[in-house]
């Protein structure tokens, strides 16, 4: 039996990346499918397709007997296209993922099966359905504890990604308005066997690695002392690998810890500062941040004073954002002194309370579904913001940038980055490629608007 499993392509690597060998900076492993593989018997013959590597003319290939496709939100347009050709050859379509766990009923409509949530509890039953000819439109799955998730196979995707992908731990209890992670893999926090951990890491050729946790070091005492148990593990184990993770600013508050995640191969950390204001905290529902009165800039030098870089993720176009918020984001950044900022346009994901409450509000405006999912990226205006049209958040958006990324601010950055041995090639790279984009984002709005007064225009002529 023959099985794809496909990543569709990514609307934000189409835009964004250039072929050859930067291009993989750009792109990131699948580490979803990876995991779907290795639990698929072995009289399966499975094949990878990343879009983001090139698309292929499925075709003309060797026809499978079922295709398992992936999606973030921002893919699921593609992902449906893809299932419509596999279909019309007659081949039969499972998709999974974090967007067909939000949205089944609407992936009911586009392929033959949807697997809503983690696959460990149910692909094995899938496949022996779709066997017999006897495959179920909805596959409802259970979270897992991580001990019965197997390494994922990384043998199944060629080179040319800068990054391989590991996952420690999945469920978040923060539960933060905008973000689908509490929903989808739960509250409670659960954590593979750190001796799994290992011998996959062992299993991934790339020095450098992203570990995928939406938290690797967890809120409470005892997430800290597994994240300190974990970080000995690979100290002992001799990996050599350098390594990037998202954790929590809390991370700021134990010397020990930072210093063995620095052992460990810690070269950067990416923490959601989300708001510069106590009313953004208190919306977005991460008020954890300030916790204690937390000084932030504190936090990040002590984590930067163990060589390990800070990028800090702002969010634009809460209810509370007035205009200004672009040059405040920008302005509490640099005082945190973070090395590198990105800032991202509130999202209405499926699945969230933001969902939610702009449904019910009736401001969901980019709303053509499902062709209009190429642009939740974050990196579009898609809602009516409350207090600031659309042309207003643009511009904010830019000044956030354009303030952060001067050549002033940047020239400062460096300088402290090599000053500290703080990996300041890395930190060039980085500020240099955000500088650079600030001029595709002009032309991604643009085109944005216009496709969207295009549509307009077709809904009014109707
Ligand atoms: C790593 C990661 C990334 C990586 C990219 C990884 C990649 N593959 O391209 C980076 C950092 C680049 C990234 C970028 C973005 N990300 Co991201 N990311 C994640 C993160 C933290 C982990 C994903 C992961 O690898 N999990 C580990 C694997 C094992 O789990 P999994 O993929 O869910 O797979 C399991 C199941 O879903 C299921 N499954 C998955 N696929 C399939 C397929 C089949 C056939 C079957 C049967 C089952 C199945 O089985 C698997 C095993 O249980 C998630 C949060 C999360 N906890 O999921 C956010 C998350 C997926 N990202 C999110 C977002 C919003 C983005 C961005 C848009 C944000 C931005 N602008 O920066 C971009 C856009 C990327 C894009 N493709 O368009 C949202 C997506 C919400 C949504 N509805 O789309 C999430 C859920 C976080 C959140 N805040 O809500 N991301
Ligand atoms: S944004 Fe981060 S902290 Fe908040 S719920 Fe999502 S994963 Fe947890």
């Amino acid at each position: 039996m023959r099985l794809y499993l496909i990543n569709p392509v990514n609307p934000l690597a189409l835009s964004e990346v250039r072929q050859g060998w930067f291009k993989r900076f750009r792109i990131w492993k699948p580490l979803g499918l990876l995991t779907v593989a290795t639990l698929t018997p072995a009289d399966w013959q499975i094949t990878v397709f990343d879009e983001n590597q090139g698309i292929r003319d499925y075709a003309a290939m060797p026809r499978p007997d079922l295709v398992g496709i992936t999606a973030f939100t921002s893919q699921a347009s593609r992902a449906y296209e893809l299932a419509r050709q596999f279909r019309a050859m007659g081949v039969r379509v499972v998709m999974g993922g974090i967007h067909a766990s939000m949205r089944p009923q609407e992936a009911m409509k586009h392929v033959d099966c949807v697997v809503a949530g983690e696959a460990e509890s149910v692909w094995a039953q899938v496949l022996a359905d779709a066997r017999r000819g006897d495959l179920k439109s909805l596959y409802e799955a259970e979270p897992v504890g991580l001990e019965a998730v197997p390494p994922a196979r990384h043998d199944l995707l060629p080179r040319g990604y800068a990054f391989g992908a590991i996952q420690t731990t999945r469920g978040c209890p923060l539960n933060c308005s905008f973000c689908s992670v509490t929903v989808f893999n739960g509250a409670r926090y659960r954590n593979r066997p750190i001796s799994n951990v290992i011998e996959e890491m062992r299993s991934i050729r790339e020095k450098y690695v992203l570990v995928v946790d939406d938290n690797l070091i967890g809120t409470s005492a005892a997430h800290i002392v597994r994240a300190k148990e974990l970080f000995r593990a690979m100290i002992q184990a001799e990996l050599h690998k350098r390594w990037i993770a998202q954790v929590t600013i809390n991370m700021g508050g134990d010397e020990e810890l930072l210093s063995l995640a620095a052992k460990a191969g810690c070269i950067g950390v990416f923490i959601g500062f989300e708001s510069p204001t106590v009313e953004g905290l208190a919306e977005v529902g991460k008020k954890y941040n300030i916790v204690n009165g937390r000084d932030m800039r504190t936090s990040v030098q002590r984590i930067q004073r163990h060589g390990i870089l800070v990028a800090g993720s702002f969010i634009i176009g809460l209810d509370s954002d007035e205009c200004g918020i672009g040059r405040r984001i920008a302005d509490a950044a640099s005082g945190y002194g973070v090395d590198i900022l990105t800032t991202l346009f509130l999202t209405p994901l499926p699945g969230t309370r933001v969902w939610d409450k702009m449904q019910t509000e009736g401001r969901i405006s980019t709303n053509a579904f499902p062709q209009d999912w190429q642009y939740y990226t974050l990196t579009f205006p898609v809602a009516d913001y409350k207090q600031l049209s659309r042309e207003q958040i643009v511009r904010e958006m830019d000044c956030s940038n354009r303030r952060f990324y001067s050549p002033g601010r940047i020239g400062r950055r460096l300088w402290a980055s090599f000053w500290r041995g703080r990996h300041p090639v890395v930190s060039l790279v980085s500020n240099l490629s955000y500088r650079r984009s600030l001029r595709a984002n002009h032309r991604a709005y643009y085109q944005f608007t216009l496709a969207q007064e295009q549509d307009r225009h077709r809904v009014a002529m109707h």
